[in-house]
């Protein structure tokens, strides 16, 4: 087999406007759930804020260079819905527009293509404010109304488009965890009309996408987590089955076929948390399906999945936001399935387990079911990182993505259609719930948790030359 990654496969990373951007009040931006969120005391890590973030907004040009020297071929981001619209709709904010614009040509000028996620979770808290948010079906129409603008400002330079960044991560989080805005916990059947909505917006967008530029390349990216069961026992063979369904298949089954799987649906309606459907809602799913050209996929772990009494633990919100190894809990859908630990994985100081045949697996499982190609749009490590005497020496980054991108190209060779593969991140960021102390970029950013302190200054790390070298041997060393 060829060594070579496919000709013209598109060696990314990825970014989100909120972790990165920061101006949060400028330009005639309006105020985002997440800009509300943070302020809550003990929501988010040490209640730092993404006000400033790595200055992104100011200093794109220079993030821009730094990706022209490494080579990138693609570079994901997100727009901030209320930089183009402040109060989630009505009239558009003409320097918002201007910013991406820049950030655009700026990107085509250095031979990288953009690649837009529509929305990765920053709200407007106008329409929260107004209708819950996406609690409302209202949301379907502003969020397409959105996505429209962005399609018939943009569409003409941009060809790759992602419309919803982890769905299956801002509803849990948001509706059952209480993590991330509107902080709702165990609110099962709110859980899944939220994603009903959510996926009328995504499919809604993906149609207006195709009439506007039939040419565009469409899809939305889903944290998936394959599982593995814990043993041979049929229970734990059931309890993957069941975790597959509810937690994986439940959303990539309505991108790609428009439909719910049968056996969730049957277990949500014995719950009574079913998902209230419109007329027509079945028609647009499907159509949308047959619409889509890609499956994205973030992928940073598996986990396993073991039978779980009725009388068993259930979802919580003790996770490891500290980095100090061994602090998150196991969670679990009592009478299902829950997720231990997986004895046979090394994993991450955030108990994320490290497995680079997971993506492999993430890759065949989605090619067997869907026969789709695949964006990769987020993989990476988080990690403490530590900047001496003016360089920053990351090789347990190295060692990460080179090992995830050995395990790609034999999916590649095994027949998947791998079109592009994105790291998260170029530059460091705010991570949601971890504040700026756990580092994925190749690109450190000097500053700390508090605003004040920290030049912001740029310094690639190894893991940037690493890559470099990577997308110039098109992945052949
Ligand atoms: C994904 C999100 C990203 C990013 C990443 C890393 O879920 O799409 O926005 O944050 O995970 O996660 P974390 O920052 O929690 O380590």
């Amino acid at each position: 087999t060829n060594k070579e990654f496919p000709k013209d496969f598109l060696w990314g990373s990825a970014s989100a406007a909120y972790q990165v951007e920061g101006a949060w009040d400028e330009d005639g931006k309006g105020r985002s759930v997440w800009d509300e969120f943070v302020r809550i005391p003990g929501k988010t890590f040490k209640a730092t804020t993404g006000d400033k973030a790595v200055d992104h907004y100011h200093r794109f040009e220079e993030d821009v260079a730094l990706m022209k020297e490494m080579g990138l071929k693609t570079y994901r981001f997100s727009i901030a819905w209320t930089r183009i619209f402040p109060n989630g709709k009505g009239e558009v904010n003409e320097e918002g527009i201007a910013f991406y614009d820049r950030l655009i040509n700026e990107l085509i000028n250095n031979d990288i293509t953009p690649m837009i996620t529509v929305f990765h979770w920053d709200l407007p808290q106008a329409l929260q404010d107004e209708y819950n948010g996406w609690e409302s079906r209202k949301i379907v129409d502003d969020f397409v109304n959105y996505a429209s603008m962005l399609f018939s400002r943009f569409g003409d330079r941009v060809k790759h488009w992602i419309i919803l960044n982890e769905q299956n991560v801002f509803t849990s989080h948001g509706w059952l965890m209480g993590m991330h805005p509107p902080g709702k916990v165990q609110d099962m059947k709110m859980f899944y009309q939220v994603n009903h909505h959510a996926f009328m917006a995504h499919a809604k967008s993906v149609l207006a996408l195709k009439a506007l530029w039939p040419d565009a390349l469409v899809g939305s990216s889903f944290a998936f987590g394959p599982a593995y069961a814990k043993s041979e026992k049929p229970e734990d063979a059931m309890a993957k089955m069941d975790y597959d369904d509810l937690q994986s298949y439940y959303w990539m089954d309505v991108y790609a076929y428009g439909r719910y799987p049968r056996a969730a649906l049957a277990q949500l309606k014995s719950m009574n948390v079913a998902p209230h459907f419109e007329a027509g809602d079945e028609e647009i799913l499907k159509l949308a399906a047959q619409n889509i050209d890609f499956m994205g996929v973030n992928y940073y772990q598996t986990t396993v999945a073991e039978y779980n009494p009725v009388d068993g633990v259930g979802m919580s919100n003790k996770v490891n936001t500290t980095g100090k190894k061994g602090t998150s809990e196991v969670q679990g859908m009592p009478g299902l399935y829950k997720n231990p630990k997986n004895e046979f994985l090394k994993t991450t100081d955030w108990d994320w387990t490290i497995d680079p045949e997971g993506l492999r697996f993430a890759c065949r499982d989605i090619t067997s079911r869907y026969d789709l190609p695949i964006v990769i749009s987020e993989n990476g490590l988080g990690a403490f990182d530590h900047l001496e005497n003016g360089k920053v020496h990351d090789p347990y980054r190295i060692e990460y993505l080179k090992a995830h991108l050995i395990e790609l190209k034999k999916a590649i060779d095994e027949g998947c259609r791998v079109l592009a593969y994105c790291t998260w991140s170029f530059t460091d960021l705010l991570s949601w719930l971890n504040g700026y102390q756990k580092r994925y970029g190749f690109v450190f950013v000097d500053r700390e948790e508090d605003e004040e302190s920290g030049t912001l200054n740029r310094i690639p790390k190894d893991s940037f030359y690493w890559y470099q070298y990577t997308i110039k041997t098109n992945g052949a060393e």
